[in-house]
């Protein structure tokens, strides 16, 4: 059986990655690793192991490797988009010389490595209309730098070391359990929380701006089937384009209008967002990561919207229902 290491456990997407690993591997199996100040709470925390892994230090990581006989290191922790544009040095310690301590520990302990990419390792010299596997990736944001460098120091420590390191190119993700954080695709989650709420959503991204998106549990299956995948088929490694919806903002607006017309939405722009956004693809091609690993997504945004209403009403009332009590 393998043993898994989840670092980056709390964040968006690291929490609902270690319910579903735990749920397909056994709880004892999968190690929810956090940094201080980010500690697991609830399910997350009562229904597995965690430990205390910072990714800037590699003792650490070694540690809790060596303690729980770890086979594969998803590597979840970075900074997002519009929070690595304001700390760039921390961005680049998080996201680079934090891969290169987890990739030295996988190296030792002969672990396999999952690493997102994303499309911010796209830049605006990249065609935007279905976005090639392979293709020009000079991107001018710092995010999208720790991205390329994440992709190429992967690709270099499969060949030069053998270390299974393998990767996807997240969309925007959209969840229902943890809030992201400074990303440039949040607003697609905002809306959906200001639509359950009632309030009138003031959205940052400009009208006919288009950007692939995803809904999570199709994010976690695409995550754990590449890493499943046999081997022999990979042609690529770092990092495959995967793709499943690509909506602008007057899309979802008219999406979660269906379900509830008196909601409303005006247009504040934001600058940063804009012009991140503005660089990153309209959609991109996903075909070999459909031949070479059979990805193929479940969700589309009608689907999305719906269960992103319901789940996000009880959660919501529950919340209510508890602080009144
Ligand atoms: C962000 O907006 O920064 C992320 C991403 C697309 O990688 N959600």
């Amino acid at each position: 059986m393998k043993n898994v290491l989840v670092i980056g456990a709390t964040g968006q997407i690291g929490s609902e990655l270690t319910m579903e690993l735990r749920e397909r591997y056994g709880n004892e199996h999968v190690v929810a690793g956090y940094i201080h100040g980010a500690d697991p709470h609830g399910e997350l925390k009562e229904s597995g192991p965690s430990a205390v892994v910072d990714v800037t230090d590699a003792i650490n990581i070694e540690c809790v490797v060596k303690k729980y006989n770890i086979d594969a290191i998803y590597n979840m922790a970075a900074l997002l988009s519009v929070v690595a544009e304001s700390k760039p040095i921390l961005a680049w310690k998080v996201g680079i010389d934090g891969l290169w301590n987890v990739l030295e520990v996988a190296r030792a302990y002969h672990c396999s490595v999952f690493t997102p990419s994303s499309i911010g390792s796209f830049g605006p010299e990249t065609p935007h209309l279905l976005t090639p596997q392979d293709t020009t990736q000079r991107p001018r944001t710092m995010y999208g730098v720790t991205k390329v460098t994440t992709e190429l120091l992967s690709d270099y420590y499969y060949h030069k070391y053998g270390v299974d390191t393998r990767s996807v190119r997240f969309p925007g993700i959209i969840s229902n359990v943890t809030p992201p954080g400074g990303g440039t695709t949040d607003y697609a989650v905002d809306i959906y929380y200001s639509a359950v709420k009632g309030e009138k959503f003031i959205c940052p991204i400009k009208k006919g701006t288009l950007m692939d998106m995803m809904y999570m549990p199709d994010a976690l299956n695409a995550a754990i089937s590449l890493m499943e995948a046999d081997p022999k088929r990979l042609i690529h490694r770092n990092s495959f384009n995967i793709a499943s919806m690509s909506f602008a903002p007057e899309t979802i607006y008219t999406s979660i209008r269906k379900q509830l017309p008196d909601f409303e939405m005006v247009y504040d722009v934001d600058p940063l967002k804009q012009a991140i956004a503005d660089s990153w693809p309209d959609c991109m091609d996903d075909s070999c990561a459909r031949n070479e690993w059979d990805w193929n997504p479940s969700y589309s945004l009608e689907s999305m919207t719906s269960d992103m209403l319901i789940k996000l009403r009880k959660k919501l009332l529950t919340k209510a229902t508890l602080m009144s009590d």
